[in-house]
């Protein structure tokens, strides 16, 4: 059957460029105005931008998979730079056994059990914010959180953590085009992933942690130790940038609107819409990939076989079809259906933890800060995969 490419919808639209990226909604607006589904001619892939279209896409995994690969490399046809994710990078049924031991040692008696420990490490980095009174808070407030609490529940040693932020920027760039930029920081792949690779065997880490449990899934034979090993890996690779993005950008829109600000300071108990309000308006998570099974027809286009289809779940967000002034960020908004963490099977697996971060660190500065107050331009961090602040200049003022 020859494919109607007449009745294509194309734009000349690059969601990798910075200009793109520099102001990704008014973009998003712009192509929502195309049409449910573009083909995008510089990348040879459709997008999604809709939250009806994203929704469908997400939910619809027999015909829009993972196992094609989470960026736009496309796995039917071309290799990854490193070994596929065992939860990610796979469709059922083998995706199943590995998001059920996800599922389990991220339950909420285990996430329960971290909330104290996230309480004293967010106060502890406010208390010494407000002590400094003016801070670059990504390097002094936000970035040192999950880069505690997170390799902490894992079970990693204290040593050399940083690595970690290096590993995530290979993830998250794979996720893009291949750039002279690309290439510059996979030269340290092997290196990086020797690292990784030792951090995740089971000797590495605590014997009370998420990578403990996993491998005690593994005893239970639930998974090869093998998979365990993988499955420490994903926890590596998705859990720490995307939360020290989001809470960053939370951050800068709670500092952008100080009445929102305001509310939450007078009511911490707001926090945990605030982060939720803050993953609809602007956070980590932009954009994912799905990769066609077969040829079919979709919201009026005409799909091929093993097609890319990027998915801008920061679209959805913002999609005046489901929200009331989307570009408003309200953080009383009732923000139940936004996708910020996806859907569906693929849906993030640690959200619950995401949001417990979220939540805890937004309640800790509300309960002791007065004023947020931006002291310079935010400088964004153009990792391909993620949205987030390099740098994000300001003064804390301490409650009275
Ligand atoms: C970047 C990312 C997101 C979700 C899962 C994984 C990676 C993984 O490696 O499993």
């Amino acid at each position: 059957m020859p494919i109607a490419t007449d009745r294509r919808v194309v734009s000349s639209f690059d969601p990798f460029s910075e200009e793109f990226r520099a102001d990704p909604f008014s973009h998003y607006a712009r192509l929502r105005a195309l049409g449910p589904v573009v083909w995008l001619e510089k990348h040879d892939i459709w997008v999604v931008h809709h939250h009806e279209q994203v929704k469908q896409v997400l939910t619809d995994w027999q015909r829009f998979s993972n196992a094609g690969g989470g960026g736009i490399t496309n796995y039917f046809k071309e290799k990854n730079w490193r070994q596929p994710s065992i939860i990610l990078e796979v469709d059922p049924p083998e995706h199943d056994r590995a998001r059920r031991a996800m599922m389990r040692v991220l339950s909420a008696t285990a996430l329960k059990a971290m909330r104290a420990g996230f309480e004293r490490v967010a106060g502890e980095l406010v208390e010494s914010a407000l002590e400094r009174g003016e801070i670059e808070a990504v390097e002094d407030l936000v970035r040192p959180f999950p880069m505690t609490v997170f390799p902490d529940a894992v079970g990693m040693p204290k040593l050399d953590r940083e690595i970690m932020l290096i590993y995530g920027g290979m993830v998250f760039g794979a996720f893009g085009p291949r750039t002279p930029w690309y290439e510059q920081l996979l030269s340290r792949a092997d290196e990086v992933s020797a690292w990784i690779d030792a951090r995740c065997e089971r000797g590495a880490l605590t014997p009370d942690g998420l990578g403990a449990g996993l491998y005690a899934a593994a005893d239970a034979g639930e998974l090869t130790h093998a998979e365990a090993k993988l499955l420490v890996r994903s926890f590596l690779s998705a859990g720490v940038d995307t939360t020290i993005d989001s809470i960053g950008l939370c951050l800068r829109a709670l500092a952008e609107h100080p009445d929102q600000w305001a509310l939450l300071r007078d009511d911490p108990a707001l926090a945990r819409n605030a982060f939720e309000e803050a993953t609809r308006y602007d956070s980590s998570s932009q954009s994912l990939f799905r990769t066609t099974t077969q040829a079919f027809e979709f919201a009026g286009q005409q799909l091929g076989k093993h097609e890319k289809v990027l998915v801008l779940i920061g679209s959805a967000g913002r999609d005046p079809a489901v929200w009331e002034e989307p570009d408003r960020f309200d953080i009383r908004r009732r923000v139940s259906h936004q996708v910020g963490y996806g859907t569906g099977i693929h849906g993030c697996v640690a959200q619950m933890m995401a949001r417990l971060e979220g939540e805890v660190f937004f309640r800790a500065l509300a309960a002791r800060a007065d004023r947020l107050d931006l002291t310079g331009p935010s400088v964004l961090r153009l990792v391909p995969g993620l949205r987030g602040l390099a740098q994000l200049p300001m003064k804390l003022t301490r409650k009275a």
